[in-house]
Parts: C-alpha cells; structure tokens; sequence
C-alpha cells in the first residue's frame, strides 16, 4: 500500500487532508510520501499534474494506483478505508449532519480565506509586475479560476470583497459556536472529532496568520474549541514548518493591520 500527497505545505485545503491523515495515525514521510506542488512556481499547472488533477489545484491523493481529487472528497474517503478512529457519525442521520456541515464549509469559508490571502500575499507577490494583458493570460491558463482572477487585480481585492469575506468567516464561528453549544462539545458534532472539524480549522489558522484573530471575539464555545483544535496532536502534526504564509512568504507578507494602513482598508 502507498499512499502519496500532492500538496503544498501552506494550502488549506492540503492541511484538511494532513490533519485527517494524522488523526488516523499515519505519520508524513513514514506512512505517506508527500510530494510538494509548488503553487508560486505554477506547478499545479504543469501538464504532468493537470494529468492527476485536471482542475489545477492541490491536493491529489494518490492510493496505490487510485487518483482522488477533492479535499472534502478525500477526507470522506480517508474515513472509510482507515476506519479508525471513526471521524464520522455511525448513524445515517449524523453522517447526513456532517454531511452539510462540510458542503458549507467548502461554500462558505474555504472560498472567504482566498479573497485576503489574494489581497494580503499572493497577488501583490505573483502579479505586481505583470501587465494587465499578462495577468489575464495568466487566468485565461486556469481550469477552475478564471473568474475568481478576473474579479481582482494584480493587487488582489478591494474593500468590499474583503469585508464580505470577513463577514462569512464570522458567521462560521458564530455558527461553530452555536454547535459546540447545542451538542455538547468539545467538537462541532459533540464529543466526536469528526471531519467537518478537521475542515474547517485550516481556515481559521490562515484567518488568524494574518492578523484577522479579532473576527471571532466574545463566543466562549468557539474560543474554547479553537483552543483545543490547536492543542490537538493531529493540528500540530499538519502544521509543521513552514505551513503558515507569514512565515512561508516572510519578506512579501503583510497583515491585515499593515495593508489597511497602506490602502485603507
Ligand atoms: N475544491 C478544491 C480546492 C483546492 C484549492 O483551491 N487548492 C488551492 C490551495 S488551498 C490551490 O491549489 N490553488 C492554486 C493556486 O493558488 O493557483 C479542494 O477542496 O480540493
């Protein structure tokens, strides 16, 4: 049996996929082989990889010979040929639960931290010196982004979409907040750590890189479980360094608090 992960050490959606993996106690480099897409070098796009992930992204799991695709997608597919612990719920009521949990994560969240890590990082750093017929070739090459490219500049985002944003990851602790308290914590379903809790917390973790830690303030149940996300063997295990963007990409990084003063927003 092999197991081989396309991705890339700061990338959300590949951290979902390494907290599951460690949660089911396979250990990077000893129970999986990682094999690092470098995404600033565009090596998602290269015709090799497009082979493996036709929409360009990462991550792709690679099992023996199956080629997955879709973080969530990989993450139910982790649980069920790695039964234990089990992440998700024995009855078909909870699992249907956790199942919408997860498609609003990937709705909801997963799409808000791409907006300030455009505006923050990524297209200052890639695009500053692009023409604007350059940037658009760029998204013309993308599979699943074009429009998501032709919605900004080569400096990333403007206020308003930055503030939506930031509204939609508060509305998700508001809503974890409310889950910890309704089933009883410590996890979003209750006393189990399922998937929808390893999905989600990358997310915050970029939110807070970037100096955005202040979007979740006065909600108890959430403080509580984002401390205890944090703690977590299987958080730590997946955030090996240099997993966060500030320290990644240290002489482009900006906080949140630098770029408004810079822009004003
Ligand atoms: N829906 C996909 C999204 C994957 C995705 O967007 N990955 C990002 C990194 S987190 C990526 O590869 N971005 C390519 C880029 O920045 O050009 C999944 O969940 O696997």
């Amino acid at each position: 049996m092999t197991i081989e992960l396309y991705h890339t050490a700061h990338s959300t959606c590949s951290q979902k996929v390494r907290i599951t993996l460690a949660e089911k106690g396979l250990e990077r480099g000893k129970d999986w082989i990682e094999r690092e897409v470098d995404l600033g070098r565009f090596q998602q796009l290269d015709p090799e990889y497009l082979k493996l992930n036709p929409n360009g992204v990462v991550p792709t799991l690679v099992h023996d010979d199956n080629v997955l695709i879709e973080s969530s997608a990989i993450l139910e597919y982790l649980d069920e040929v790695f039964p234990k612990p089990a992440m998700m719920p024995a009855d078909a009521v909870g699992r249907a639960r956790l199942r919408a949990w997860m498609r609003y994560v990937d709705e909801v969240p997963t799409v808000a931290v791409r907006v300030p890590s455009f505006a923050n990082l990524f297209a200052p750093m890639r695009f500053t010196n692009k023409t604007d017929a350059e940037f658009a070739a760029h998204a013309d090459r993308l599979p699943l982004r074009k429009q998501f490219y032709q919605r900004m500049t080569q400096k990333g985002f403007g206020q308003k979409e930055i503030d939506y944003a930031c509204f939609q990851i508060t509305q998700t602790a508001e809503r974890i907040d409310k889950a910890v308290a309704d089933n009883g914590g410590p996890w979003i379903l209750g006393s189990q750590f399922s998937l929808v809790d390893a999905q989600v917390a990358p997310l915050f973790d970029r939110f807070e890189d970037m100096g955005y830690g202040d979007l979740w303030t006065g909600l108890p149940r959430f403080a509580a479980w984002w401390t205890a996300m944090k703690a977590r063997p299987s958080f730590i295990a997946a955030f090996y360094s240099p997993s966060r963007i500030s320290e990644r990409y240290k002489a482009h990084f900006k906080t949140a608090a630098q770029l408004k003063e810079e822009r004003g927003y």
